[in-house]
């Protein structure tokens, strides 16, 4: 089955491969022809993951799915959430992001964080939503070099690494992103 993932991330779109599995074919933005920044002005993870899915169906009437992911920390009142990519400077400065964020938990005792993806799925039209969740700590340094974003500073529930010094395979089995795909493998199948 062929599908447009809405995601420029090419990380992201090796993670979800993976989980997906054989019978999926995933189509890229840039297969279907979309090159330009799909614009995420939501007010939550919900609101950004529909907004992409709904720009990639309006211009090629395909189904297709997209993913908003935030890191929620508690101590920080659920910051960076929505504004995760852009937490520290205006692009994806995944360096400066995790800087900033053990600037802002120094001193912090509580570290709870989680990270929560959020799909959104238009098939035939008709639009569904599953998330998923995966709880944590945020550690007081940087360790790791798997992965991307914020994943050598986050220490999942249950681990003593960071998910920077986890193979991909034991990321996604137990991961936010790994967790919503496959909720969104069982709509896909119903
Ligand atoms: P697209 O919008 O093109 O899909 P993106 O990188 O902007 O890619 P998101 O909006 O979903 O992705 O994620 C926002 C940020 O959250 C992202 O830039 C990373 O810093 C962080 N993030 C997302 N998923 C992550 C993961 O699995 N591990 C670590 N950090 C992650």
């Amino acid at each position: 089955m062929k599908i447009v993932f809405a995601t420029n991330n090419a990380h992201k779109l090796k993670e979800v491969s993976a989980v997906l599995g054989e019978g999926y074919e995933l189509v890229t933005l840039r297969e279907v022809g979309i090159t330009e920044d799909i614009p995420e002005t939501g007010a939550t993870l919900d609101e950004n993951a529909s907004l992409k899915a709904r720009y990639v169906y309006e211009r090629t009437g395909l189904d297709c799915f997209a993913d908003d992911t935030g890191l929620e920390v508690e101590a920080l009142g659920g910051a960076p959430g929505v504004h995760s990519a852009r937490y520290a400077t205006d692009g994806h400065d995944f360096a400066a992001n995790n800087r900033k964020l053990l600037n802002e938990l120094e001193g912090v005792e509580n570290r709870a964080a989680r990270f929560r993806t959020v799909i959104a799925l238009i098939e035939g039209g008709k639009e569904l939503r599953v998330e998923g969740i995966v709880e944590g700590t945020i550690a007081t340094a940087e360790s790791g070099a798997e992965g991307f974003g914020y994943d050598p500073l986050f220490i999942p529930n249950g681990y003593e690494r960071t998910f920077a010094e986890m193979s991909a395979d034991e990321k996604n089995a137990i991961s936010h992103r790994g967790r919503a795909v496959a909720e969104l493998v069982k709509l896909l199948k119903e």
